[in-house]
């Protein structure tokens, strides 16, 4: 069945505008006996049907499957192969990342023996109360479909149901096909219909002309118009599509994390980053827009800033998308579609904002334009600003290179201030914000797109947390240029902590200190854990530098990019020292009853902060 299975998946295409390729790059694996004999036997016995990639932690193998597929577009992807027990659980937190960010990857763990002869099989769960459970069970929530296959002629439908499912724009995700081991190995007769050449073709589909109709009437009444750009414009290859649009119609637009790029970071009319982590130019003209069109964006509180981003009494919403589910929210007036069929839809109508409307937009993305140049340049003294980090990486990357980039402080920072000049160029996953998504991202990354530099920016935090995949970039010979901020901890989990009263408790790397009160304190500096980030990274393969200041940055940054191997650098920043919010709100809920002042003082701020939060209900 294992045969059939990689022989079938070799001969998965996707076709999108006339334009075919193959689904799958290979297959991710780390081997045990609940798949060794099977899968691994299978990929073993035929090398050039599905390439495989060894990895060094299953959650990694998974992340860079997702980066991979996002930077195609979601037009191809990874299949990923594991043990059972521990290396299948292992695939949770890279199966969520790949569902919440609506990113197709094929997961195949091992299960348990069907015959349920050996049993409790090494690493079998027991559980009381039911036969058919497996640890596999566990990925059922975060796959967006899931199949056990118990017998082997049961891989013919679960393999199509799989390929409709991760071909499809508007319900991929994670998919998990729990492969028993003994059904792994198990002969049976296969139709050779099922292993020939098939080929996906993915629609670009249209809401029906009637909800057209209805939108442009709401368009052609507002006065203050937004577009909010989300990942689905990128995917769904429509940024110039709607930069023509927005010329003919004069629309600013703001993008969430994943639709970042659609507009380059210079064009007029595009407001940066809107949120939670919002420029001040897209948050202000947010505040006042009387219709918002989503364009690919499912509203994660980010994007809506806990629902306080819009405050017009009558704002109404136009969402775009080929998810119903996000097409519906805010009670928007739904054109379930693809973003790039919609927006030419749209386009037919003849519309254009007021000069005055426009003069404001523009001059508010020029006065964005100078905080960024303020920001890059900070001069931080004695450590540097992470936002000075961002801008060196920022002028040495190239047009086409990528940012990659996932939790901590950098993400809120890049979206505010990174200088996007490619749709493809800003990777930033912040559906899920994984710690550890980063490097093992980030190869994914550079698999799918070799002919650009990729720079990867993580806080330490993130890098303690899944810095192993370095070693399968050393093994695949690919560069990633890595850039750890190093500020000794979970810095932006201590302002939060900070701003809710509790004072940063949990969120320093020290030495515990006796007679603590369970409180954590600033301590003296010589409390801080002696980690060196540099050997370890060059301990793993990778060329390895800790560099000081700015300059120094800039002349690592310059050396790395002659080298062909991972390139790792380290610079310490001063963990206090934050970009702002700008005119923004986010709904962390501090205790209502407290014996600490300062958590008294953020619980009444917090109650009369969320005053603000709108509910969006109003009906078409
Ligand atoms: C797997 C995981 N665990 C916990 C969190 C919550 N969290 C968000 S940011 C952060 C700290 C990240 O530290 P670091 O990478 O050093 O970045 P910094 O905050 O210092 O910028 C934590 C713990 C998370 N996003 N992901
Ligand atoms: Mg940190």
């Amino acid at each position: 069945m294992a045969q059939a299975l990689v022989r079938f998946l070799a001969n998965q295409y996707v076709e999108r505008d006339g334009i075919e390729q193959r689904f799958f790059g290979g297959c991710w694996g780390i081997f045990g006996h609940g798949n060794v004999a099977g899968i691994g036997q299978a990929l073993h016995e035929r090398p050039d049907d599905l390439r495989y990639y060894q990895a060094r932690n299953e959650q990694a193998m998974v992340h860079a499957a997702t980066g991979y597929a996002r930077m195609r577009d979601r037009l191809a992807t990874f299949a990923c192969t594991t043990s059972i027990g521990p290396g299948a659980t292992n695939l949770v937190t890279g199966a969520a990342v790949a569902t919440v960010n609506r990113v197709p990857v094929l997961l195949l763990p091992g299960d348990v023996f069907a015959s349920r002869a050996p049993d409790p099989v090494l690493q079998q769960l027991e559980f009381p109360s039911a036969g058919d459970v497996s640890v596999n069970d566990t990925l059922r929530p975060v796959s967006r479909y899931f199949d056990r296959i118990t017998r082997a002629e049961q891989i013919i439908p679960a393999a199509l149901a799989a390929m409709r499912v991760l071909t499809s724009p508007a319900d991929t995700g994670a998919v998990t096909l729990a492969l028993p081991q003994d059904v792994q190995v198990e002969a049976f007769d296969v139709p050779d219909d099922f292993l020939a050449k098939r080929t996906w073709h993915i629609e670009r589909r249209l809401p029906e002309a009637a909800a057209i109709v209805r939108a442009a009437e709401l368009l052609g009444v507002a006065k203050r118009p937004l577009i909010v750009a989300g990942g689905g414009v990128i995917y769904s290859g429509a940024t110039e599509t709607l930069r023509k649009w927005v010329e003919a119609t004069g629309i600013p637009v703001a993008e969430t994390q994943a639709g970042k790029g659609a507009l380059p970071f210079d064009h007029p009319l595009s407001l940066g980053a809107i949120g939670v982590t919002g420029t001040l130019a897209a948050n202000r003209v947010a505040r006042d827009a009387d219709l918002v069109i989503g364009i690919g964006t499912r509203w994660t509180d980010f994007t809506t800033a806990s629902k306080s981003a819009f405050q017009d009494p009558h704002v109404r919403f136009v969402n775009v998308n080929v998810a119903e589910l996000d097409a519906h929210k805010h009670s928007g007036l739904a054109l379930v579609g693809d973003a790039r069929s919609t927006i030419d839809a749209l386009a037919g109508w003849t519309y254009t904002v007021e000069p005055a409307y426009r003069d404001k937009v523009e001059r508010l993305a020029r006065e964005w334009a100078a905080e960024v140049d303020r920001l890059y340049a900070l001069g931080h003294a004695p450590l540097p600003a992470q936002s000075e980090v961002i801008g060196a990486v920022n002028e040495v990357a190239g047009p086409r290179d990528v940012v990659v980039c996932a939790a901590g402080s950098l993400p809120g920072e890049l979206h505010k201030l990174w200088r996007t000049r490619d749709p493809k160029g800003y990777h930033v996953e912040y559906g899920f914000s994984t710690m550890g998504y980063e490097i093992a991202g980030g190869l994914g990354v550079k698999m799918a797109a070799p002919d650009r530099d990729v720079y990867v920016l993580v806080g330490d935090g993130s890098y303690l947390m899944l810095a192993q995949e370095l070693v399968t970039a050393v093994q695949e010979r690919l560069k990633i240029v890595v850039v750890v901020v190093d500020n000794h901890g979970y810095a932006s989990i201590g302002g939060l902590s900070r701003s809710l009263g509790s004072q940063g408790f949990g969120t320093h790397y020290r030495y515990r200190t006796t007679g603590s009160l369970g409180l954590d304190r600033e301590g003296p500096q010589g409390d801080t854990l002696p980690i060196d980030i540099a050997a370890n990274a060059a301990s793993l393969g990778a060329a390895s530098e800790r560099v000081r200041t700015v300059s120094e940055l800039r002349a690592a940054l310059t050396e790395a990019k002659r080298v062909e191997r991972p390139y790792v650098v380290t610079i310490e920043t001063d963990r206090y020292e934050s970009v702002p919010a700008y005119e923004s709100w986010w709904d962390v809920a501090p205790a209502e009853v407290s014996g600490l002042a300062e958590v008294r003082a953020s619980r009444e701020r917090y109650e009369n902060a969320r005053k603000s939060a709108r509910r969006h209900l109003r009906p078409h």
